[in-house]
């Protein structure tokens, strides 16, 4: 082991133990490690006995974190996993009680305050936001990302975490904001992820991003030689993580790359001196570090889903023993008179205590709303008994529930529920009251478990106010990426937060030009080119959005957006949910679609999104003048969005708002873009004007189609303008390019069942879509693979043939 510690500069104003080596920090440091195994050892037990569902734990993992929690100061941020508990609690922002009450899933947010009880055990973070939903300071705090549990997704969110200090410190429009996000950009953004997790391709690809990036990252592998049962020689080239990343080692002449360190996970001053050590190159010069945490232990094995007998050796076992970093520290304090033996037993025993307190007292607070819950409903379900014809079936039903020890609420609304079938019919008194309260738990379940996948603060997008587009006499008409242009153009100037970012977004302005020319005038950080990496392009704007910027992220075609689709998906579209509105990411995310050339620049795979990123907003504008709208909507929210923009529709023209800069559309609000009597057709994007082409040509031959652009899939059609349609015209056909069943199933499901259309139809509902496969190359692949005139001709004069075959024969087949 390495020798004694000494002390650094102690002007760094420490987060945990800092760079001070005295006898008391490094107790200090061992009691929290201790006490964090005993809650490993206490939370399996728990799982075990039925009172929680589900364990995964940090034994074995503890010397390394408390020795990382020396390097933090206030103003860092972490992104990590599940096994970074005590990490957690040597920062101060985790007690050994909310430990527990996260592993019971405690609702209450007071007690829980990682996710209220929404994300399983370990999952950490902290609050990241005022009542009112604004930012509070971040520098004076450290901040945690909500962790999610897919391995490796935690990293594309770190390399905008750490990129963001790097645009805090260089650009001199950022400095107004700098009072609540950064001190000159000094903050370190710190990862940790498990050796196995490195096999993924997003570990690689965030490696890389950071590097090239140069971005303050300190990375920490926690590496214990398995990813469940899987070894590392399976998981790694070589088996050795050291030895493949050695290739991003920083060369001394360009200066790029990472700064690497191994250390073993047991060795509490080598852990010390190469954190410390690590971080303050990393702050200082913006260099990213890797350090890799090797021999590391997992005394209980992976989870409480199985044990690691089945796949450790008994050798394996016994070295794991033998090394356990608690142990190991406990004898280097006694070697180095540190503290005695007796010492440490004494604050052992003590530290068991309190341990077992802390689960106890997570235990009751958690029961206690519960057990109140349960006899009210109790009280509730004896005053039926009495008064009902059916009081035996209410008694058996009440007893059931009564000799559940430790009831759920599911149990109490299932008992309730029996209770008020068993009663169906009857007028006593007592049932009002028993379907007031349901009423009530339910308002208050809502609350708990489904509240804030959108926002609902006074930044709510939903909340922004319109603008109507205001056109001058003169208003120039432009190709409609320069009507883009000009939005972006005014964004970037308005908001100096506003960043975009992507595949050709910064020298050539974006492959259609919406940028061309910004990066001149703003920079090549305000505007900048990355890497072809979808995945760590949407990270990195996520992670730039929790601290207070606004990125623009762009997905160059829609096709590809299914490279970024799960980090959308896991990370972005949960994040507010998932700490119950405590964190918020309020990225946009632009790309284009629906129509070119070919399989992969004219796919529209919108059910595919729409079903997997909720907690989003999803604009399909049929133009560039309503996708400006919808940018200038979406900076002025704190929602994410996605916006889709028509491939083929940049060299159409369209006339330039004179307040292209400040106008803008409410979201979930469908516009008539053709009034007509006889069919609805519902449709978005670039089918808008294929609906407009064929529903002139059907104008021709006597029917009237109305044509309702949608706007925006999510949110739907929110005033129901849609059924209004369907009042008038008792028809209606769902139109779009992705595969039969996709979006247009999505919208016909809306209008029908949400907004009750089905009462309106006099004919059976239509959809018209693309083919099942991909589109075909060139114009005739286009024409028959995708809804064209002619067959949505052909469909709305179907529907009009059925209600009226001799006004409307079938004449072209
Ligand atoms: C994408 C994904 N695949 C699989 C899993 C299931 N899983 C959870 S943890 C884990 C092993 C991770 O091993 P490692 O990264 O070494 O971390 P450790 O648990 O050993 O600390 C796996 C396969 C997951 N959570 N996410
Ligand atoms: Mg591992």
């Amino acid at each position: 082991m390495s020798q004694p510690l000494t002390d650094r500069d102690a002007s760094t104003a420490p987060a945990g133990g800092g760079s001070q080596f005295t006898k008391e920090s490094i107790l200090r440091d061992y009691r929290i490690a201790f006490q964090s195994r005993q809650a490993s050892l206490i939370g399996r037990k728990e799982v075990f006995t039925g009172k929680a569902k589900f364990g995964i734990f940090g034994d074995g993992k503890e010397v390394a974190q408390v020795a990382m929690a020396r390097a933090f100061r206030p103003g860092d941020f972490r992104s990590g996993y599940y096994r970074d508990q005590t990490l957690m609690m040597a920062l101060g922002l985790l007690t050994l009680e909310q430990f527990f009450a996260q592993l019971y899933a405690d609702a209450d947010v007071e007690r829980e305050p990682c996710s209220a009880g929404r994300s399983m055990t370990a999952h950490f973070s902290t609050c990241m936001l005022e009542p009112d939903g604004r930012f509070r300071s971040q520098i004076d705090r450290i901040n945690v990302s909500a962790d999610v549990s897919p391995t490796a997704s935690q990293m594309p969110r770190l390399a905008g975490l750490a990129y963001a200090s790097r645009l805090y410190r260089e650009l001199p429009e950022l400095q107004a904001m700098t009072a609540t996000f950064s001190r000159n950009g000094d903050e370190v953004a710190f990862g940790t992820i498990g050796n196995a997790s490195c096999a993924e391709g997003m570990f690689w690809e965030s490696v890389n991003a950071v590097g090239v990036l140069r971005a303050p990252m300190l990375l920490a592998i926690w590496d214990d030689g398995y990813g469940i049962s899987v070894p590392n020689e399976l998981q790694i080239t070589k088996g050795d993580l050291s030895a493949v990343l050695s290739g991003f080692r920083r060369s001394p002449e360009s200066g790029q790359g990472y700064d690497l360190h191994t250390v073993k996970g047991w060795d509490y001053p080598g852990l010390c001196e190469t954190f410390l050590s690590a971080v303050q190159v990393v702050r200082r010069e913006h260099v990213p570090a890797i350090v890799h945490v090797t021999e590391m232990t997992q005394p209980q094995g992976h989870s409480t889903s199985g044990s690691h007998e089945r796949y450790k050796s008994r050798e394996r076992l016994e070295w794991e023993t033998e090394f356990d970093p608690i142990r190991k520290m406990r004898q280097w304090m006694i070697d180095q008179g540190i503290a005695t033996a007796a010492e440490l037993d004494a604050a052992q025993e003590e530290d068991r205590r309190i341990a077992r307190e802390a689960q106890r007292r997570a235990w009751e607070a958690f029961r206690a709303p519960i057990d109140e819950e349960k006899r009210t409903a109790l009280g509730m379900l004896g005053e039926l008994a009495a008064q009902s014809p059916a009081g035996e079936e209410v008694r058996r039903v009440r007893q059931e529930l009564e000799r559940q020890p430790a009831a759920l609420r599911r149990d109490v609304m299932a008992a309730v529920h029996a209770a008020l079938v068993a009663t169906a019919g009857e007028e006593a008194p007592a049932i009002r009251r028993l379907v007031d309260w349901k009423q009530e738990q339910m308002r208050l379940n809502e609350d708990r478990y489904n509240s804030d996948l959108y926002s609902d603060t006074p930044q709510a997008a939903l909340k922004v106010a319109p603008v109507p587009a205001v056109y001058e006499p003169d208003s120039p008409v432009l190709n409609g990426f320069e009507v883009l242009n000009a939005c972006f153009d005014a964004a970037l100037s308005r908001f100096p937060n506003v960043i975009a970012l992507g595949e050709d977004v910064g020298k050539i302005g974006d492959v259609n030009q919406g940028f061309a020319g910004l990066q001149a005038k703003y920079g090549p950080l305000r505007v900048s080119d990355t890497g072809i990496r979808e995945t760590t392009i949407i990270g990195q704007a996520i992670g730039m959005a929790m601290r207070g910027l606004r990125p623009i992220a762009e997905v160059q075609y829609l096709d590809y957006i299914l490279y970024c689709l799960q980090i959308l998906s896991d990370d972005l579209a949960t994040l507010r949910w998932r700490t119950k509105g405590l964190q918020k990411a309020p990225v946009i995310v632009r790309t284009r679609g629906h129509r070119l050339e070919g399989i992969w620049h004219s796919g529209s795979p919108m059910a595919g999104i729409l079903n997997l990123v909720r907690g989003l907003f999803v604009c399909v504008p049929r133009n560039m003048t309503q996708a400006a709208g919808f940018y200038n909507t979406l900076l002025e929210g704190d929602d994410p969005g996605l916006v889709v923009e028509v491939l083929n529709g940049y060299r159409l023209k369209e006339k330039l708002p004179a307040n292209i800069g400040e106008f803008r559309l409410s979201l979930g609000m469908p516009e008539v873009v053709r009034e007509g009597s006889h069919v609805t057709v519902v449709t978005y994007g670039a089918c808008c004007r294929i609906a407009l082409d064929a529903a002139q040509k059907l104008a021709e031959v006597g029917i009237e189609a109305e044509v309702i652009d949608v706007q925006t899939l999510l949110p739907f059609d929110l005033q129901g303008r849609i059924v209004e349609s369907l009042r008038k015209t008792n028809r209606v056909l769902f139109l779009d390019e992705d595969v039969p069943g996709g979006a247009s199933a999505y919208m016909m499901q809306q209008v029908l069942e949400l907004q009750g259309g089905f009462a309106w139809l006099d004919s059976a509902p239509r959809t018209l879509t693309a083919k099942e496969h991909r589109p075909s190359y060139g114009s005739d692949g286009d024409y028959f693979s995708k809804p064209n005139r002619e067959s949505v001709f052909e469909a709305v004069y179907e529907i009009m043939h059925e209600c009226d075959p001799a006004a409307f024969p079938i004449f072209y087949r």
